[in-house]
């Protein structure tokens, strides 16, 4: 999937697949209207009645590689473009040669209390080479100006949701000026065309420049021109190539740019490509790749490339449909309603915020793309925050929360590619590093998927962040029950991660437990031995690991050893003030108020301590919850909103909800973490999900943490594990209706309030239940 050549046709192949056959249970034929989004139409709008100032209130598009963000100026117009495999540097092998050579001193030190020694000898020895990773790069800008556009009246900006779609409207004089943008997946292209409604109106120049040095503008033909250049401090090259069609008027092109004069409409094709096929091979021909996009765009109308956008973008978006009631604030443009939204007279800016966050992931990862990083795939700056890299102790994890519980399970296939690639770089980090079988990601990768320790030894020794991602393969099983997917992609992968463990974990000299040492409890107190957040994910990688085993009839060996070693890691304990100790001993300070909330990972995303199976470490966990307290970055707010709807307190789940949106979100709805990451979205809408619906205790638990704020609602195609889809109604706080799709007939528990129902299932049917899940199927 890495290939740059397969993403046309893989693209295709995923439209195309969605023509056929509707896998989402819903009843709409694919890419047809579905007259409710239609209604929703004026609803899903982010809107603004002035342009984007800066980064952070311009409109973001993207077709899963290609990106934009859209400014909106009149008299200059900017689209800063991304393209999601430019990044600095080049193939390279991270590995510390050697390193494990210092592994028994480092584990030594540390079992004698001697953390500061531990440390600094593990940051000579054991590190990364180089220390650092390399940073997600920007392409460039494509910029329009248009003379005599300074004045202008009735302007407004705007993003809807139901199309993907950005629009930019006003008048300048007498003339209504018409901007529509989009970036299309099956035509691999940005699209902006340009209308008014007087002929012969349209006059502007555009043209591209780039940040990295010595990029060059050339003229292909009397209406193609491309800019070409190299990442600075690397070797990817990149072209993005603008086509221009006109209706009337003259075209000219020249080094500098294109004109446009007198034309009754413009159309501006950008198509752009770098050379990384895959994290190995940078040697994919830019030049061809946008060649071949345009010359296959030769005939198609812009009508033909809009309408196949958004049949495309639909059959995606419109299986999730949420309704919290409209009220008065609704028709206030976007910015103004999230600062007044902790007032509480908003409910659909949450509904806006959820459907923002499953357009982002349709814009920024498709299948045979890179997967979302920091920003997902937008990014103008040449050093990123944090690189705008992968980074596995919570944020490139976070990003993926959503996919499978809101129905865009294809969205998080390009996570798969890139845990198969580290499964790969991660073997020989294993071996030099730790004698290990199996393979280990540590706590960030980049394009060349580097798996060894970075930056420092007091963070960057962290050794499950692999074994985190794997979490993630077994959900795309849980959700689907798709067993040639678990047997020949999960699987393999998955088992490869747990031999690392089984060789990694250690006795500890104190307590006897298998323990994970060195590592650290993420970016909270150094390096140390033994941190219950790694314990957690260690039993969760096991615990799929002899399920899938188990489901797939293999490795019987392999199993036993896993559940032997599995009921020897030290457990989770509870500590003197009440809490969920985060190290092996009882050392947790209640004022500190980290960002991070490693040890709760066995609540959210684990499921290893639940309210109703183990309720006293629930009640440790919850304790521990409160002292961390509700502030944090963006991605910090987003995890709590998860954590207080695993707890079943729908109240403070959306008190954390408005907190990340009224304090922590930019005008564009973008997560401000600060600065910018995206992660903080993506974890606020699978919280806004797990507020409605949870199926991680192997029941279907209808509206768990329904907040008093959303008494009355509905949606529809929410995805829970055993391959079902859910519609669900309520009022006054309570359930009225429950519609559940089974897609493969696995059988169904179903939880609510106190009452809890089994259901055999059969593929393709619904089952429709009242408040007393009182059940009459539907044929
Ligand atoms: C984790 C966090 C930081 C930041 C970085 C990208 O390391 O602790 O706050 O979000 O990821």
């Amino acid at each position: 999937m890495q290939n740059r050549n397969k993403w046309i046709s893989v693209s295709l192949m995923v439209f195309l697949c969605g023509l056929v056959s509707n896998m989402e249970g819903q009843q709409l034929p694919v890419g047809a209207v579905d007259p409710s989004s239609e209604q929703e139409n004026g609803k899903l709008t982010l809107w603004y009645e002035q342009p984007a100032n800066k980064w952070v209130e311009a409109l973001p598009i993207g077709n899963g590689r290609l990106g934009a963000m859209i400014f909106g100026g009149t008299k200059e117009e900017r689209l800063q473009l991304n393209e999601d495999t430019l990044w600095n540097g080049q193939p390279h092998d991270y590995a510390h040669e050697g390193a494990v050579r210092y592994l028994p001193a480092i584990r030594d030190l540390l079992a004698e209390g001697k953390q500061r020694q531990a440390e600094a000898l593990a940051m000579e020895q054991f590190m990364s080479v180089p220390l650092r990773q390399k940073a997600y790069q920007p392409l460039g800008d494509l910029l329009l100006d248009f003379p005599g556009h300074n004045e202008v009246q009735n302007y407004r900006r705007q993003l809807d949701l139901a199309s993907a779609v950005a629009t930019v409207t006003y008048k300048v004089g007498d003339v209504t000026y018409k901007r529509e943008i989009f970036s299309s997946a099956p035509d691999q292209v940005i699209v902006l065309r340009i209308t008014a409604d007087k002929k012969g109106a349209i006059n502007f120049r555009a043209t591209m420049r780039s940040p990295h040095a010595g990029s060059i503008l050339h003229v292909l033909s009397k209406d193609q021109l491309a800019l070409r250049g190299q990442i600075e401090d690397g070797v990817v090259t990149f072209e993005a190539r603008l086509a221009v069609r006109t209706d009337g008027g003259q075209v000219e092109i020249t080094d500098k740019g294109v004109e446009i004069v007198d034309a009754d409409s413009a159309t501006l094709l950008l198509a752009a490509a770098g050379s990384v096929k895959n994290y190995k091979d940078v040697s994919a021909d830019p030049a061809e790749l946008c060649s071949q996009v345009i010359q296959t765009l030769q005939h198609k109308m812009y009508d033909a490339i809009r309408k196949d956008h958004i049949a495309d973008y639909r059959q995606l978006f419109s299986r999730v449909s949420l309704d919290l009631g409209i009220t008065e604030s609704a028709s206030l443009p976007t910015d103004q309603r999230i600062k007044a939204f902790s007032e509480g007279k908003d409910p659909h800016l949450a509904v806006l915020y959820f459907q923002f966050g499953r357009y982002l992931m349709i814009a920024g990862s498709r299948p045979g793309c890179q997967p979302l990083n920091l920003q997902g795939i937008w990014n103008e700056s040449k050093t990123p925050p944090w690189d705008s890299k992968y980074t596995t102790n919570i944020n490139a994890e976070m990003n993926y929360w959503p996919a499978e519980s809101c129905n865009l399970a294809e969205c998080h296939l390009p996570l798969f590619d890139l845990i198969k690639d580290v499964s790969q770089t991660g073997e020989r980090v294993a071996k030099e590093h730790y004698n290990c079988r199996g393979w280990v990601l540590h706590h960030n990768t980049d394009m060349w998927r580097g798996t060894a320790p970075i930056n420092a030894s007091d963070h960057g020794i962290w050794v499950t962040g692999g074994a985190w991602l794997c979490q993630h393969l077994w959900w795309h099983y849980e959700f689907s029950s798709d067993e040639q997917f678990l047997r020949e992609q999960a699987y393999p992968i998955m088992k490869g991660a747990a031999l690392f463990f089984v060789d990694f974990l250690t006795p500890d000299p104190k307590t006897g437990w298998l323990i994970s040492t060195p590592s650290n409890s993420p970016e909270n107190g150094g390096l140390v031995a033994g941190p219950t957040m790694d314990h957690q994910i260690i039993r969760n990688l096991f615990s799929n690991c002899i399920a899938a085993s188990r489901k797939l009839n293999v490795d019987a060996d392999l199993r036993e050893k896993l559940e032997q070693m599995k009921e020897k890691i030290a457990p989770n304990q509870i500590g003197r003030h009440g809490q969920l100790q985060e190290w092996l001993e009882d050392k947790d300070d209640p004022k500190n108020t980290h960002r991070h909330v490693s040890h709760l990972w066995g609540v959210c995303p684990g499921e290893e301590i639940t309210l109703r199976g183990t309720p006293k470490l629930s009640a440790a966990a919850k304790q521990s919850l409160i002292f961390r307290g509700d502030g944090g970055m963006g991605w910090s707010k987003a995890w709590k909103i998860n954590l207080w709807a695993r707890f079943e307190d729908g109240d403070h789940a959306y008190k954390m909800l408005s907190i990340l949106i009224s304090t922590g979100t930019y005008p564009n709805m973008f997560d401000d973490c600060p600065p910018f990451q995206i992660d903080g979205n993506f974890g606020g809408i699978s919280g806004i999900a797990e507020m409605f619906l949870q199926s991680h205790t192997g029941k279907i638990h209808l509206l768990p943490a329904l907040p008093g704020a959303w008494p009355d609602g509905s949606l529809q195609g929410l995805c829970a594990r055993g391959a079902f889809v859910v519609d669900l109604k309520w009022k006054n706080n309570t359930l009225s209706q429950a519609t559940i799709y089974s897609k493969k007939g696995n059988p169904c528990k179903v939880t609510y309030k106190d009452k809890t129902i089994d259901i055999p299932t059969t593929a393709g049917q619904r089952y429709v239940l009242n408040s007393l899940l009182e059940l009459n199927p539907q044929k």
